[in-house]
């Protein structure tokens, strides 16, 4: 019997190793998402189609071996932001709004003009070349990411 109560402690610090080892593998996940190449469209706050919006775009590289999911966007310089894919509608570009954007594991997402982009509504200035637009992405996984678009 002595054996045995030797035995149960190693499998069970064995068990709680196991349980452990998930938590080290989140946090690299956590710092898989990388933003490259933010930029962000020139637009005047007063658009001359009622539309008061712009555009971001940014690369985003999932460097991880687990998906991620960006699932919204914000932005000091807009009232909100939406995520907006550009699809052909017969003879005719048309933007929509997307639930999340996934990212697959080792994934590229890239926006541009005509693709993927963070749309921000409701402007709060003019998006002047030669600014720059703090826009806040939250991941499902990677949480809130921070970037600083220059106006093109
Ligand atoms: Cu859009």
């Amino acid at each position: 019997m002595r054996t045995i109560s030797v035995v149960l402690p190693l499998a069970a610090l064995a068990a709680l190793v196991v349980l452990l080892s998930p938590a080290p593998a989140a946090a690299q996940a956590a710092s898989a998402i990388r933003l490259e190449n933010p930029w962000a469209r020139r637009a005047p706050a007063q658009g001359g189609h009622g539309g008061a919006n712009g555009a971001v775009y940014v690369t985003i590289r999932n460097d991880g071996v687990e998906p991620d999911a960006l699932v919204s966007a914000v932005s000091d310089a807009a009232a909100r932001g939406e995520l907006h894919e550009t699809a052909k509608d017969g003879d005719v570009m048309k933007m929509r709004p997307l639930p999340k954007l996934d990212v697959a594991a080792r994934g590229l997402v890239e926006m541009k003009p005509g693709g993927h982009h963070i749309m921000l509504l409701g402007l709060k200035r003019d998006l002047k070349p030669g600014d720059r637009v703090t826009v806040t992405l939250t991941f499902e996984k990677a949480g809130p990411m921070s970037i600083e678009a220059p106006v093109r």
